[in-house]
């Protein structure tokens, strides 16, 4: 399987991270490609007892024997990227080779601040974002006035990118946020300081990405945030500013689709949610308590507790449509152990008219009701099954009835956040 991708089927915080880690570790990967996203994201990697949390890196960072890339589809601060590496090699860490694409582009101290008072402006009408800046230099990309990797190795040219896209921003910091202006000098000043460090790490990654796919290498391309968070197929406003689903990989990485082999949902047997926005099977009782409690949902990067709910089947198979999957990666069904039912979303409820596939605007999604069928529970702890057919029945039951709603085969199940807590669907 040279072209794997490992995406989120939900809103993000599925295990990505895991499952990237797991294949990394069982099958020979040549290459861990981030392609979207920034450090907003934050996945998880138990190994041995130890805790690992990526944020900018591929998890294949922890994995020598894998080259990372970080491909043009992803926004770059430097800052983030020197302390998270620097980060790993104080504990330790032997570290992968890293290659940063020359197209992708800068995030700068500046995005960060302008995405934190605008959301401070917007006040109950935040989206809820990290506060990384991930919108504001997705949003310079977009209006042609972001500096890319390259252009830190110009220093005229980056001098005038720097003021093109402070200008504007200065005037409206000043004119509706009452903030000082930021400083073209100091700006320039720090990116120049890490162009020696990143200079060893950047080419055109998207060359290098297709002549390892010509070569017969294997190349896993990671997921960040989600299909729900994509900026065109979740649910807009409240979503990331970039494309996490299968087809983002394409331009975020520039190699065509006729190349990818398989496409993996990473998928949690419930469902959580980070930030604003509408989430239909969210709980506000003690059993959204108890999900968020045994399930440890807090924000990787940002400490945030997560909303929590029972499993939206209608959410599996939109996301199994528009990511083209080829399996579905289920974690954390060890947090499901002691329910006696456990209610499963199967189609939504929408001023009265039944939606078994998602409600074509986001104003009837806003209202959508879920549709409960109730599987039967199980109260064994399941962490230490290896096997599925070693999982208690109704646990075997319930994998198989997602499996049927979703749409699409369970290749793998997560019973616990190690390396070895898990065991494929026969
Ligand atoms: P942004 O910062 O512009 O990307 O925020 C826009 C929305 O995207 C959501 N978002 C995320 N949702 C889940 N996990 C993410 N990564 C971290 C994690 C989040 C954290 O792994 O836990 O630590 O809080 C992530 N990144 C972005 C965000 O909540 C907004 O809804
Ligand atoms: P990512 O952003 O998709 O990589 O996911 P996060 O790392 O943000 O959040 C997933 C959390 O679930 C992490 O704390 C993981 O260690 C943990 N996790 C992953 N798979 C499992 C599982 O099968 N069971 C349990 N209990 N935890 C898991
Ligand atoms: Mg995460």
């Amino acid at each position: 399987m040279p072209a794997i991708v490992v995406l989120g089927a939900q809103w993000g915080d599925e295990g990505k991270g895991k499952a990237t880690d797991l294949l990394a570790t069982t099958e020979t990967i040549d290459y861990v490609v981030r392609t979207s996203g920034g450090h907003n994201a934050g996945h998880t990697i138990v190994v041995n007892g130890e805790k690992f949390a990526t944020h900018l890196l591929p998890s294949g960072i922890l994995t020598p024997g894998s080259v990372c890339v970080i491909a043009n589809g992803v926004v770059v601060s430097p800052e983030a990227l020197f302390r998270e590496l620097d980060a790993l090699v104080a504990r330790g860490v032997d570290l992968a080779p890293l290659v940063v694409s020359a197209n992708a582009h800068v995030l700068a101290s500046y995005h960060a601040t302008i995405d934190k008072v605008t959301e401070r402006f917007l006040g109950n009408a935040k989206l809820g974002t990290t506060g990384r800046g991930i919108g504001p230099t997705y949003a310079d990309k977009i209006n042609r006035i972001g500096i890319r990797i390259a252009d830190l190795f110009d220093e005229e040219l980056l001098r005038q990118k720097v003021e093109a896209s402070l200008d504007v921003k200065n005037q409206v910091l000043a004119k509706v946020y009452n903030r000082r202006a930021i400083s073209v000098d100091a700006v320039v000043e720090e990116l120049l300081s890490y162009v020696e460090r990143l200079r060893p790490m950047v080419a055109d990654t998207s060359l290098l990405l297709n002549r390892a796919l010509d070569d017969g290498k294997t190349v896993l391309f990671e997921g960040a945030q989600a299909t729900m968070l994509d900026v065109d197929h979740g649910t807009y406003p409240f979503v990331t500013s970039s494309s996490p689903v299968a087809g983002g990989v394409c331009t975020g990485a520039g190699i065509g689709p006729t190349r990818i082999d398989r496409v993996i949902g990473v998928i949690k047997a419930y469902t959580t949610r980070v930030g604003s926005g509408p989430f239909p099977t969210e709980l506000f009782d003690e059993d959204g308590e108890k999900l968020w409690k045994v399930g440890g949902e807090v924000g990787v990067s940002t400490g945030r507790n997560r909303r929590c709910g029972w499993y939206d089947a209608v959410i599996a198979r939109y996301s199994s449509r528009v990511n083209g999957l080829t399996d579905l990666f289920l974690t954390k069904l060890d947090v499901l152990s002691s329910w006696e039912r456990v209610p499963v979303c199967v189609a939504y409820d929408v001023d009265g008219v039944r939606h078994d596939e998602m409600p074509m605007t986001q104003s009837e999604f806003e209202r959508a009701k879920p549709i409960y069928e109730l599987l039967p529970g199980w109260w064994e702890d399941i962490s230490a099954c290896r096997t599925f057919d070693s999982l208690p029945v109704n646990a075997q039951a319930y994998v198989r009835a997602l499996e049927e709603m979703s749409g699409t085969r369970i290749w793998g199940v997560g019973v616990g956040p190690g390396r070895e807590q898990t065991l494929e669907v026969p």
